[in-house]
């Protein structure tokens, strides 16, 4: 069989260094769009340099991504790219609106117009089930999106599944809850966490400050989640699909793992800082991911505390290699 390809968008984001890695293993030959930025962003694809081939383009720009389908031809396209972080949707919800909800429509429309037999991964999100309508939630459960960026979240959702039903599109929504891993931006709480446990365990920092300690997220691994990514492209039929561990942790067990991975105790260095609050908290997240075990044969191999651990070892390496070269 001729090799195939694929293209991803987000490809220097944390999904997109994974799903390429995957993809590469299984023979593909991995085409990822990138916008232009007047300084490299190549940090999580730095490894796979000269593996990937990389083609500038913008979810801003309609004729950008014209291009990039018309020039790549893919066989896949897998849609990552979005403003990803909840806080900064309401400092820029038109912006955020622009990439994470429009985005999808003008690469769904650019589909359509120039190779629509390609097959389409829309990165959906549980953000999108908000104040939840249902525990735990599942692709039958109503969405009650609680920030810009869970609502551009639903609109994108819908323009797949409308796109797929208006013109047959082979298009499919991944609703995939949290998930992380070292290569997770700074900013998220996981990684906010690891992070901060090895600078105050190597004495480069004191305290950690924190906003909302007993919300609840489904966290799972990445690495898990872009398989699940890959399994809804390859089935007969285009369809929807939740994924997550089926275990719900409060941000305040995060931490509590994350300090006692380096024997320090949390009570002594998380301080609560009203700056981290936001204006409408998601305060339960727990996904039912039955459907996916089923249909795609698909399950989450790294546990909570596996995930933890794994983040924790890693940013304390990290700094430690840092700081030892300085
Ligand atoms: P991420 O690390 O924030 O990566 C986002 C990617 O989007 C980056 O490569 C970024 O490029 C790119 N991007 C942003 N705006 C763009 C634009 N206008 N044009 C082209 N590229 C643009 O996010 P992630 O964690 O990998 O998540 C991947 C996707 O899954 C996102 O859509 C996210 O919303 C969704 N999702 C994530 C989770 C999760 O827990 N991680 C859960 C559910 C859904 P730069 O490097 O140039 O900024
Ligand atoms: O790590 P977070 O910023 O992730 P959040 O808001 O759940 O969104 C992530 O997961 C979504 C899937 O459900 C993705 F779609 C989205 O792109 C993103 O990847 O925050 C998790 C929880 C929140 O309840 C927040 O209030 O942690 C709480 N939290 C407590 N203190 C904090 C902090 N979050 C951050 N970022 N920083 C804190 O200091």
């Amino acid at each position: 069989m001729s090799q195939k390809t694929a293209l991803i968008t987000g490809i220097t984001g944390q999904d997109g260094s994974y799903l390429s890695e995957l993809l590469l293993s299984k023979g593909y030959h991995v085409v990822g769009m990138l916008r232009r930025s007047s300084s490299e962003n190549f940090e999580r694809i730095e490894h796979l340099r000269g593996k990937v081939q990389l083609e500038y383009g913008d979810l801003l720009d309609q004729s950008s991504l014209v291009s990039v389908l018309q020039k790549v031809q893919p066989q896949e396209v897998y849609n990552l790219a979005a403003q990803s972080f909840v806080p900064t949707s309401w400092q820029q919800p038109v912006l955020t609106s622009e990439f994470t909800a429009v985005g999808v429509t003008r690469i769904l429309e650019a589909i359509r117009q120039v190779n629509p037999g390609a097959r389409f991964y829309q990165a959906s999100s549980s953000e999108m089930f908000g104040k939840v309508l249902e525990v735990p939630q599942s692709e039958q459960t109503p969405f009650y999106p609680r920030s810009p960026y869970g609502v551009a979240k639903c609109y994108g959702h819908y323009m797949t599944v409308n796109y797929r039903e208006s013109y047959n599109l082979f298009a499919v929504s991944g609703i995939l809850f949290n998930h992380e891993s070292p290569r997770r931006g700074l900013e998220f709480v996981t990684r906010k966490v690891t992070d901060g446990v090895a600078r105050i365990k190597l004495g480069l920092a004191k305290e950690l400050r924190m906003g909302n300690l007993q919300a609840k997220r489904d966290w799972g691994f990445a690495g898990d989640y872009v398989k699940a990514m890959w399994l809804m492209l390859q089935q007969d039929t285009p369809d929807d699909f939740v994924i997550a561990t089926g275990e719900t942790h409060s941000v305040e067990e995060l931490v509590d793992i994350a300090f006692a991975r380096v024997g320090l105790d949390w009570r002594k260095h998380v301080v609560t800082d009203p700056a981290f609050i936001r204006p409408a908290e998601v305060d339960l997240l727990i996904g039912d991911c039955s459907k996916a075990k089923n249909v795609l044969g698909w399950v989450p191999e790294v546990s909570f505390q596996g995930l933890v651990e794994m983040m924790v070892d890693a940013d304390v390496e990290r700094l430690s290699k840092r700081s030892s070269a300085l």
